[in-house]
């Protein structure tokens, strides 16, 4: 059996062309380049990998998680915005009695936004739906049994996008939506390996005991998202418990990092003994990334997959991060098939 690979092409759309970090503007790292990395990488590797064009989703799958607010905002932009150019939101309202934000007024956009470099354009709300068809489409195959494991490539990412609001480069929660779905039946466990704090996630299940969402990443007293991803973080009333957080410094490696996941990350899975397992896969976590920091080599990526293979559970792997255009997707395909080398059956 190859490995299923979801992808849409229209994804290829989403040009964010920059983003406002620490006051200056930057080339946008989240950029189409990625997704040719990835698909070069895979499309070479034709006799491994199974392409797989998902169908479209309904706006009900995506409310199940998300504020319909957030995508009449999404549809405003459809309407308002010209082809190609994009809007940053640079109010994010603050007060507790301050007025509600209209999701059909653009300068009202930072009521439903936490920062600075995650633009609207005329394609968000399309490009943003194909993301979630895909990590849907992969589902489907998963719990009907078709595949015990799928990839989908989700872009844009989704883990930082929350309830009621889009930043991180994420718009709609591709994992989340996949989670929920499943947790009305199973447990679901989320494990989030992308550098960054799956704020997003952790947020939609944190007062859950269904969902059990572990992320591991840069600490955020240091790095993006700042403001969550604390060691404390674990979860609220029967939720609690059901967030672990592990924030790790700068420059750690393969070594420290796969010790990380020995010791706490799969005897927390192991204990919780999910149904299905969805993983949060960033690449950010390169040595050569240009935002990541810490120091994975890409022949740790294949040691990391195999302890999740183990586990030997319906998996589902989801795009998130990962902006090293050069080795993308050759960190991608040795995930991806490590993953495979080492999962037996489903037990
Ligand atoms: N230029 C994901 O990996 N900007 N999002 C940091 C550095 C935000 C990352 C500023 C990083 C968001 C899905
Ligand atoms: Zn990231």
């Amino acid at each position: 059996m190859k490995f299923p690979v979801f992808f849409h092409p229209l994804q290829k759309e989403h040009k964010p062309l920059y983003e406002w970090a620490f006051g200056k503007k930057l080339n946008h790292p989240e950029t189409t380049k990625r997704i040719e990395s990835i698909l070069a990488a895979l499309e070479a590797s034709h006799n491994i990998f199974e392409f797989i064009v998902p169908e479209a989703i309904s706006q009900e799958l995506i409310h199940n998680v998300h504020d319909e607010k957030l995508t009449q905002l999404y549809l405003t932009a459809e309407e308002q915005l010209a082809k190609g150019k994009t809007f940053y939101p640079s109010v994010f309202p603050r007060s507790l009695i301050s007025k509600k934000p209209s999701a059909k007024k653009l300068a009202h956009a930072g009521g439903f936004c936490f920062d600075s470099g995650t633009p609207l354009t005329s394609v968000t709300k399309k490009v943003a739906e194909w993301s979630v068809a895909c990590a849907n489409g992969a589902a489907l195959l998963i719990e009907n049994k078709k595949s015990p494991f799928a990839y989908s490539l989700c872009r844009p990412p989704g883990h930082h996008a929350s309830h009621k609001s889009f930043g991180g480069y994420c718009y709609y929660n591709n994992a989340a939506i996949v989670a929920s779905r499943w947790a009305g039946k199973s447990k679901v466990a989320i494990v989030d390996i992308d550098f960054h704090h799956g704020n997003g996630t952790q947020d939609i299940f944190y007062e859950d005991n269904r969902v059990l969402f572990i992320s591991v990443h840069g600490h955020p007293l240091e790095f993006y998202p700042y403001f969550s991803g604390y060691e404390e973080e674990e979860g609220r009333g029967k939720g609690k418990g059901f967030t672990i957080n592990i924030p790790l410094s700068e420059g750690i490696d393969g070594y420290e990092y796969l010790k990380i996941i020995d010791t706490l990350v799969i005897p927390a899975l192991k204990k919780f003994d999910p149904k299905f397992l969805i993983l949060s896969a960033g690449f950010d976590t390169y040595k050569e990334d240009p935002i990541g920091r810490f120091n994975l080599e890409t022949d740790d990526f294949p040691e990391v997959a195999a302890r999740f293979a183990n586990l030997g559970l319906p998996t589902l792997i989801l795009q998130e991060g990962g902006y090293s255009v050069e080795k993308l997707g050759v960190n991608v395909r040795s995930f991806l098939e490590g993953f495979k080398d080492n999962f037996k059956k489903i037990k």
